[in-house]
């Protein structure tokens, strides 16, 4: 359900923040009615492009510019993502200029204090993309790859539960949402590392877990995409 591939040592990691730095002035403040708290770099499906009548504006008018920063400073991640993902998927996995490329989430300190019982969710963020709605939706998978943790660590709380699951049980009258299984259904925790690549081989409840005793300068950065496939091979997009 979840696969965990080590893929990055602690300097490499060390030198993406640093190139995250860099980038800084291209930083997306996430919320600016409280500014500094948490960013992107990189325009986002479940964020910019779910609302059909921003989407143009939001998401596909900003693909080339992040996607060019992006690629011009992280060329070799990538390339070593792409790569890898083609062992685990069995497949050719592709980035298209049409669609943004993974990207990162970056929680400061006073974002991670309020990450504390996030609502669980599936993620089915391909349904706002006209391209990928013919993709075969049980190919859906998820990946994350911290590249900084705060100090006491971070992870993902998840569920053993599906989107075939949760079709099931909605056909079947038990939940209406998601989230419900919360209330029912034990979760899971998985601890990140730092440099390991973590892949949903396919789609299943979960939620960034909370981080306790978040110190000043505790950071969570993580690179975040997903891939479906479309014919022979898959289209990795964030
Ligand atoms: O950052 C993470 O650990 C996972 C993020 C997540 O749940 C998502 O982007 O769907």
């Amino acid at each position: 359900m979840l696969i965990t591939i080590p893929l990055l040592t602690s300097s490499e990691c060390l030198a993406i923040r640093n190139g995250l730095e860099l980038l800084q002035p291209h930083w997306i403040d996430r919320n600016p009615n409280a500014p500094g708290e948490v960013y992107t770099i990189g325009v986002a499906t479940y964020i910019d492009a779910s609302v059909e009548q921003e989407r143009a504006r939001n998401y596909f008018s900003r693909i080339a510019h992040y996607n060019e920063l992006l690629n011009n400073t992280f060329q070799h991640l990538y390339y070593i993502v792409r790569l890898t993902l083609e062992v685990y998927l069995k497949a050719e996995c592709r980035y298209v200029d049409t669609l943004a490329l993974p990207g990162f989430h970056i929680f400061l300190e006073r974002r991670l204090r309020m990450l504390r019982d996030l609502v669980p969710h599936f993620d089915h963020q391909y349904l706002y993309l006209p391209r990928l709605l013919n993709s075969d939706p049980q190919s859906a998978v998820s990946f994350t790859l911290p590249i900084v943790l705060p100090q006491v660590g971070g992870g993902l709380d998840y569920w053993d539960v599906d989107t075939s699951d949760f079709e099931r049980d909605i056909a079947l009258g038990k939940v209406q949402a998601a989230a419900e299984y919360a209330s029912f259904r034990p979760s899971r925790f998985l601890a990140y590392e730092p440099g390991t690549l973590v892949l949903q081989e396919r789609l299943i409840l979960h939620r960034i877990a909370s981080t306790d005793a978040v110190g000043a300068s505790d950071e969570r950065i993580t690179l975040q995409g997903h891939a479906v496939k479309e014919a022979d091979h898959y289209i990795l997009y964030w």
